[in-house]
């Protein structure tokens, strides 16, 4: 019977059908089921597969959000289960997400942070056109693993040097990974500002968070 709600649940991701994600998830509640085997047994398969079919170009962005996007449903209808029965899925890292400041691209740090939420990271999105001294306020108040800064123009990229100097000039830095990306990101630049990690794309940023955070 799990095994068959499981792979319902894993379908659910690959078609983007957030309500069929949340519907099955809140069977699974009704019927018993541990709610982090429903995730990890479940849904995760599906995000996992999307992921790699996404890498492999034979999935495609509204496949990707969409699939991310029903992930985030049926850990809605999960998280409330899971803090009543104390078995809170383990957090990979928490993670501070922006567009920075004078840039309100948004598109692309939204779908970094979803993909991250729906691969067990806490995501704070601050949003866009974000000013350095808010994204240190948050990577305090939430004792942030990570910092991610998505910036898609030329003229914008300068700020994701100024958080990272800024973080030094406070004494995060060394505290803090540093992940950054957005169309006009280069290696280049990664090593100038010296970035901890870069991604062209979501699913590479899930895989240099887990690396950062030594969960890969
Ligand atoms: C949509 C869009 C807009 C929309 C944004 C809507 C919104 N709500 O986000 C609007 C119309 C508002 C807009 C405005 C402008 N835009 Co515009 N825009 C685009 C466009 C067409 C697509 C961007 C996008 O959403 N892509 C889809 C997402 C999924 O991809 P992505 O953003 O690259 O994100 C992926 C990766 O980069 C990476 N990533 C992104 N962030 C992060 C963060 C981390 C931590 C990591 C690891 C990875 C990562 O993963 C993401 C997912 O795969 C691009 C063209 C392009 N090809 O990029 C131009 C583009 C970025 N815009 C451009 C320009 C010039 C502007 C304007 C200045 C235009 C104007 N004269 O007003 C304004 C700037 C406004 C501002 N102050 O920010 C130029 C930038 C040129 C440059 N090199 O600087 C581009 C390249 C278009 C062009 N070819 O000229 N824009």
């Amino acid at each position: 019977m799990s095994a068959e709600l499981f792979q319902k649940m894993s379908q659910s991701i690959l078609d983007g059908d957030s309500d069929a994600a949340a519907e099955l998830a809140k069977q699974a509640v009704a019927a018993g089921v541990d709610p982090l085997e429903a995730i990890n047994q479940g849904f995760v398969v599906g995000v996992n597969q999307v992921g790699e079919s996404f890498a492999c170009g034979n999935a495609f962005l509204p496949e990707l959000v969409m699939a991310g996007e029903a992930m985030k449903a049926a850990v809605a209808v999960l998280e409330p289960e899971m803090k009543k029965r104390g078995t809170e899925r383990k957090i990979l890292g928490r993670v501070v997400l922006a567009t920075v400041q004078g840039d309100i691209h948004e598109i692309g740090k939204t779908l970094v942070g979803t993909m991250l939420s729906a691969s067990g990271f806490e995501v704070h999105d601050l949003g866009v056109d974000v000013p350095s001294e808010k994204i240190l306020a948050k990577v305090r108040e939430v004792d942030a693993d990570l910092v991610g800064l998505s910036a898609l123009l030329t003229t914008t990229m300068v700020k994701q040097r100024e958080v990272i100097e800024d973080l030094d000039k406070e004494g995060l830095r060394r505290k803090v990974k540093v992940i950054v990306g957005g169309a006009p990101v280069t290696r280049d630049w990664v090593q100038k500002i010296e970035a901890d990690g870069y991604s062209e794309d979501a699913i590479g940023a899930v895989a240099v968070a887990k690396q950062l955070v030594g969960a890969a």
